[in-house]
């Protein structure tokens, strides 16, 4: 029997995001987004740091694309900073070219690198202006037609050159990080030692709502008036972990695996494939949860072109008994990283809520591919932390065998989700290209295929994973 594949056109590559990578905030024109101004909180971030300095990326296009080089990449997914395109944000705001031309200009190198750019309009990094003006996504008509406006002049600068649009990454950690749990920008919650303003058993379902029906609206702007001319794809990037029960025979987490699910990435998945919220999340949620009107539904169902996947990691379930508390957002369980016979999901990592579970994401493929009717799937993350690196010499550093395990694991699922279980996985970009500003973490935390000297004027130095990765996909995509 041989063993699993991908397809021959399978591309694979690496991701970034604007804020983790770029630096430069002021730069050209830039002006703040909500991430800016939440660094400068206290006690927001591991070691008080910011993007500020970051990887310096924005003066290193050119060596960030001579890596991808190196490593073999395919494809690039990275995002776009809005607030240096549209630096206040809206639609009656003026455009700053210097901004704009300094992606197009990126764009054009990297295609004469033969490398495919997947672009990320939105990832985190909203103006602070519109934060500011109208409370960003708690303003839904606001917002969506800025957004849409922003789309646009991101469509019509880059045209035909870019394929793969995604239109946000991961609105779940958008709403529920920014707005019940305040741990992300712009840090609204209803927890009181935490933030002095908010309500968590609203805002962050009014702006996941808001979310989806921006997104409906670029990717309609995108299919009336682009599409056709420029040939590319538009999706979302949703996010989530797979779920084991606690107690495989408890139909009570059972359920609960389902349930955790459902609120984590069909809250966002029904609504563009199924057309409508989970029952699960009303019967929670009730009136808390938004109602989509007859024309909101037309844009978001169906909206998706492909659907863009971040995943890194799996947990166990276990039911709580009892009625929900008003500020719940997972589906009134409890997620654990060991199971009723004391296993474990998988190792620690740097990450708290990260332990790798490859097994887990072949699951997740097949049961996202089953729910909602076979879409394509393009893997936009996967990557992992490494306990400790941080801490380490720079030769054991770099000789990173965790994560050139877990990209061996992972990408072997995916491997066999597609070879046994028929789901259409074309792409894959590893999370990520360097270390970076991983959020509330600050810069402890590397995820990097590349380690970034922050101390040392942001010199690059690849780890043994970085070359890996091509190796890894050398044995499973199918010859000519
Ligand atoms: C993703 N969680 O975020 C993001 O898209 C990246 O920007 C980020 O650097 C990467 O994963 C690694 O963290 C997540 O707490 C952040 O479950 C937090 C969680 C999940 C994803």
């Amino acid at each position: 029997m041989s063993h699993s594949h991908l397809p021959k056109d399978f591309l694979w590559g690496f991701a970034t995001a604007s804020y983790q990578i770029e630096g430069a905030p002021h730069k050209d024109g830039r002006a703040d987004s909500i991430w800016d101004t939440f660094c400068r909180i206290p006690g927001k971030i591991a070691g008080g740091e910011s993007g500020e300095r970051a990887c310096d990326s924005y003066h290193r296009t050119a060596e960030d694309i001579a890596l991808l080089k190196q490593y073999r990449a395919q494809v690039y997914r990275f995002s776009l900073s809005w607030s240096r395109i549209i630096p206040l944000g809206g639609r009656n705001d003026p455009v700053n070219e210097k901004g704009l031309q300094h992606y197009v200009k990126f764009v054009d190198d990297l295609l004469a690198a033969g490398i495919q750019p997947m672009v990320t309009l939105f990832h985190w990094d909203l103006p602070d202006a519109l934060d500011k003006r109208y409370g960003g996504f708690l303003n839904k008509d606001e917002f969506v037609k800025d957004y849409e406006n922003y789309a646009r002049v991101c469509f019509e600068a880059f045209g035909s050159k870019v394929k793969f649009w995604i239109t946000f990454n991961e609105p779940w950690c958008s709403s529920i990080l920014g707005y019940s749990t305040g741990l992300f920008a712009p840090g609204r919650t209803s927890d009181r030692s935490k933030s002095a303003v908010g309500d968590s058993s609203t805002e962050p379902w009014i702006a996941g709502h808001s979310i989806l029906i921006a997104h409906g609206a670029a990717v309609k702007a995108y299919r009336d008036d682009f599409k056709a001319k420029d040939g590319g794809q538009i999706g979302i990037t949703l996010n989530g972990d797979w779920t084991e029960p606690w107690d495989p025979n408890d139909p009570a987490d059972r359920e609960a695996c389902e349930r955790k699910l459902e609120f984590a990435i069909s809250w966002f998945g029904d609504a563009i494939y199924l057309g409508k919220y989970p029952d699960s999340m009303r019967k929670q949620l009730g009136d808390r949860l938004p109602t989509f009107t007859a024309e909101e539904i037309a844009l978001v169902q169906g909206s998706n072109d492909f659907y863009g996947m971040n995943h890194y990691c799996a947990n166990y379930i276990k039911h709580k008994d009892g009625e929900a508390d008003i500020n719940d957002f997972s589906g009134h369980i409890q997620a654990l990283y060991h199971n009723k016979a004391g296993e474990v999901i998988g190792p620690e990592t740097q990450s708290f809520w990260l332990h790798p579970n490859p097994l887990g994401f072949r699951k997740l493929m097949k049961w996202l591919s089953d729910r909602y009717g076979g879409p394509t799937f393009y893997v936009t993350e996967s990557g992992t932390s490494l306990k400790g690196e941080n801490d380490l010499p720079l030769e054991e550093l770099l000789d990173d065998e965790f994560r050139c395990e877990y990209f061996r694991g992972y990408i072997g699922a995916m491997a066999d989700a597609h070879t046994i279980d028929g789901v259409d996985v074309r792409g894959y970009t590893a999370w990520s290209l360097m270390d970076n500003f991983e959020w509330a973490e600050g810069y402890e935390t590397r995820f990097g295929v590349t380690y970034v000297d922050y101390d040392g004027d942001q010199k690059r130095y690849p780890k043994k994973s970085a070359m890996e990765i091509g190796a890894i996909f050398d044995k499973y995509i199918e010859k000519e």
